[in-house]
């Protein structure tokens, strides 16, 4: 018999395993991770969920994947170094997660997401200058290109993806972990950068043959998104959307194809969208 206690929602899983919920649902949804319908909504058995994460864990490596307790800590180093522009310390500390067998989703969602978002916050609480800003985001830049070079699926490329943030977003650096992630799930990726019109965006996907347009969103200016998702769907386009500037449902009234909120989504949703259109 199941006690009330080991059912748990996807929010509870969530904050267990330390990502979004969306990510666990299309886990669900892709029939990885058992859960039961209850209400209406999901549940999932505590004992579920940790075979579910001993088994990622073994895939993706030993690698402190979901010790809450070091993570944090990883975020904290990183940070330091980001603020004291020690591009050393912090492509040592990538180095050394690469090599302990990290992925490069995780590293993306678990470590360079939530240091950005600690420079973020002392950026509008006005501790930290807009130089040592954009100079922590030149030494991300130089960590996910250093850390795309070491990790690539071998075999053939599994579809073609064009990646961006439309124009009116300066943020490129959610969209190079995009390009990053699906790069080391195997996919060929044309990276665009930010800041994109529309036409060139559709031009490029156009020219590569693209299977997949992905788009990433910072910012609460909707223009060049709205224009690039209408024009991607009016060319027969797939899109996906993510980012912190747009929840799921307004991705989906805006026409794209799908929404993910972190890289790990990126790479499921990405292998889902090309396998069913290959079918
Ligand atoms: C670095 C930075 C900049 C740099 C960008 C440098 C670069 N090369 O990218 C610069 C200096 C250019 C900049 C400019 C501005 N910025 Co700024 N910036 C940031 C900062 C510190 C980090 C951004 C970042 O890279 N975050 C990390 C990313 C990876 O996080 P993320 O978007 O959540 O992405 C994760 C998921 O959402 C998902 N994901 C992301 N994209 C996608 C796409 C797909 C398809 C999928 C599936 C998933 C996915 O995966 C990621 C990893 O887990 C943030 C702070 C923050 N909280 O993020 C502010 C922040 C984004 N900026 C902000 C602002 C206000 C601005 C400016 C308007 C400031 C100004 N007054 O000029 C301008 C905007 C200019 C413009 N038109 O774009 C606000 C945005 C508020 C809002 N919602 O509009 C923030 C939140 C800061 C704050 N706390 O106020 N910024």
């Amino acid at each position: 018999m199941i006690q009330a206690d080991d059912l748990l929602t996807l929010h509870e899983a969530a904050a267990i395993v330390g990502c979004h919920y969306q990510t666990l649902y299309r886990h669900v949804r892709a029939g990885e991770l058992k859960a039961l319908m209850a209400g209406g909504t999901y549940r999932i058995q505590r004992g579920d969920l940790e075979s579910w994460l001993s088994d990622r864990d073994a895939r993706h490596g030993a690698v402190p994947q979901r010790n809450t307790r070091s993570w944090p800590k990883l975020v904290t180093n990183l940070l330091d170094a980001l603020l004291a522009g020690d591009v050393r310390a912090a492509r040592q500390q990538t180095e050394r997660l690469l090599a302990g067998g990290a992925t490069m989703a995780y590293l993306c969602d678990h470590l360079y997401g939530p240091a950005l978002y600690q420079v973020g916050a002392l950026w509008s609480d006005d501790q930290l200058s807009i130089g040592v800003e954009h100079r922590a985001s030149r030494i991300v830049e130089g960590l996910l290109a250093h850390s795309t070079s070491r990790t690539s699926k071998p075999g053939p490329r599994i579809g073609v993806v064009i990646v961006a943030a439309p124009l009116g977003d300066r943020h490129s650096l959610a969209t190079q972990m995009v390009a990053a992630g699906l790069h080391a799930e195997g996919f060929h990726v044309h990276y665009l950068g930010a800041d994109l019109p529309v036409a060139e965006i559709v031009q490029m996907a156009e020219r590569e043959q693209a299977d997949l347009v992905a788009l990433s969103c910072c910012v609460v200016d909707r223009e060049g998104l709205s224009a690039a998702l209408a024009a991607l769907k009016a060319a027969g386009f797939s899109t996906l959307v993510g980012g912190h500037g747009i929840s799921e449902s307004e991705a989906l009234t805006l026409g794209a194809t799908c929404y993910g909120a972190s890289i790990e989504d990126a790479q499921l949703l990405a292998r889902g969208l090309v396998r069913s259109s290959a079918n």
